[in-house]
């Protein structure tokens, strides 16, 4: 057996960079750019710009440490198409169980693959076959097989960041099949929960026809791919670490002032239809109305910044969300209370965990959720001696980890608001306990963890397996 010398790595995703941990950047850039400094490599992707076709500026590489960030741009054809139309208004939809706000259109379903074509057409003359090329998310479906078109033999892994949707709702979808066969292209392909694992493989024995091989492969047609499980996590140390710092305190101090000995809940999420927003304000309506002590005893701080604000769904959830707080505060509302606040700001990473840390409540209850790392944030955010609880929907991928949260299905109103209720009135010892079996998750499950466990298993793939059959 030649000896396999350990190649670069080489990430793919929709967008690219920071490679700092200041700011505002989320776990998965930070896992990422950890691996990247620890191994060196190349990061590849979007540059976050559009141009106009044939005056496409060649790739642009900036370059920190032993990493390089290259980048390329989309016309605005292919923005729209492929980011807005395929990516957002289809999969993200589809993937999270919305058929009734999914939207299929051949014209972006074309634009998404010519997209996917372009990058690895791109990409393919800065690899060899002895890097491992890692691609992330529902942006590159089709990358990984079009990379091998174009030449590439080495290992290629991928990684999906979202849920994988069961069978039923994933065949909806024109061109299931090919999207799912251009899949088998790649020779690891890593899921956030066992459950989004298991709908790939059904898709792979009842659409393709293919069975279950020991360990975690399936065989679909010759082709042998591995399938796994690798559960996202933050860097838990360092956002604690956050969690005690002078602007987090600041901020701490700022809520607990205002909050004037009531006690806070808060919400963290991007404005988005999946994360259960609606759901949650009416669960709070409920514990006001069924549990009327907590009347001038409790805010709500939903902090949910816009996120792609040009699509109509996400125009009208905004407007159903203010609609609902502007009702809800002004049933409840007294002189001095206003029971909602819901703010689109965005906070650095330090000043959201020192308002993670002065919440006796967070409210993570999504309608579905690849993992979310809001709630391993405000678990990696407490005071140990005196923790807030996490009230978590069953639907975030989360749940399989965080276990000792207060679980919750988020479409039925009573279990939350009683939820809310019991998490509010919960004994200091019993916050502490559940606190303390959720902190070790957090700190073990960690995103460098996460990706060395990935990398680990890319790296002892056989890229591009086969039957011996079909060799
Ligand atoms: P998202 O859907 O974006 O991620 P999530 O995992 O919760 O959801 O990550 C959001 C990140 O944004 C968190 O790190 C949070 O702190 C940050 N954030 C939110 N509001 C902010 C604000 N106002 N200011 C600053 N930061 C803010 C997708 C999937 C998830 C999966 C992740 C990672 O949908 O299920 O967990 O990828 O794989």
């Amino acid at each position: 057996m030649t000896h396999h010398q350990k190649g670069r790595l080489v990430v793919v995703s929709n967008r690219v960079g920071p490679l700092t941990d200041e700011g505002k950047a989320g776990g998965l850039a930070v896992g990422l750019a950890d691996a990247l400094k620890r191994r060196g490599g190349l990061w590849f992707g979007w540059s976050g710009e559009t141009s106009e076709e044939g005056t496409f500026s060649e790739e642009k590489t900036e370059v920190f440490g032993g990493t390089a960030m290259t980048t390329i741009d989309m016309t605005e054809e292919e923005l729209e198409g492929f980011y807005h139309g395929y990516a957002n208004r289809s999969l993200w939809p589809l993937l999270h169980y919305r058929l009734d706000l999914v939207q299929f259109d051949r014209q972006s379903d074309r634009v998404y693959r010519s997209v996917n074509q372009r990058f690895a057409a791109r990409l393919a003359p800065l690899v060899t076959d002895d890097d491992l090329v890692w691609v992330h998310d529902y942006h590159f479906f089709y990358l990984g097989s079009d990379l091998r078109r174009c030449g590439y033999k080495g290992r290629l892994g991928f990684f999906l960041h979202i849920p994988f949707a069961s069978p039923e709702i994933f065949m909806a979808l024109p061109g299931a099949h090919d999207l799912v066969h251009s899949m088998l292209a790649y020779d690891l392909i890593g899921f956030q929960t066992r459950q989004d694992r298991r709908n790939f493989v059904n898709f792979c024995i009842h659409e393709l026809g293919g069975h279950k091989l020991p360990g975690d492969r399936i065989e679909v047609g010759g082709r042998i791919v591995q399938a796994s499980v690798f559960p996202i996590g933050i860097d838990a140390e360092g956002f604690a670490r956050f969690a005690v710092s002078p602007e987090a305190g600041e901020h701490e101090e700022m809520l607990r002032d205002l909050a004037r000995g009531r006690l806070q809940i808060v919400g963290v999420d991007r404005l988005d239809y999946s994360k259960g927003l609606v759901e949650r304000l009416l669960g709070f309506e409920r514990l006001l109305e069924d549990f009327p002590d907590n009347r001038g005893g409790v805010n709500f701080l939903q902090i949910a910044p816009l996120s792609r604000s040009e699509l109509d769904a996400y125009i009208d959830l905004r407007a159903e969300l203010e609609g609902l707080a502007g009702r809800l505060n002004g049933r409840f509302a007294t002189l001095d209370w206003t029971p909602i606040q819901i703010m689109t700001t965005g906070f650095t990473r330090r000043a959201l965990a020192g308002i993670y840390r002065a919440a006796r409540v967070c409210m993570v209850t999504p309608l579905r959720d690849g993992m979310n790392l809001v709630a391993k944030e405000f678990v990696a955010a407490q005071d140990p001696t005196d923790p807030g609880v996490l009230i978590l929907s069953r639907f975030a991928g989360a749940r399989a980890e965080l276990m000792d949260a207060l679980i919750v299905n988020p479409y039925a109103t009573d279990e939350v608001a009683r939820a809310l209720q019991r998490a509010l009135t919960m004994p200091l010892a019993e916050r502490q306990e559940r606190h303390q079996a959720m902190r070790e998750k957090v700190f073990h499950g960690t995103a460098a963890h996460w990706c060395e466990s990935f990398l680990t298993a890319l790296e002892s793939a056989e890229p591009e397996a086969r039957l011996p059959a079909d060799a």
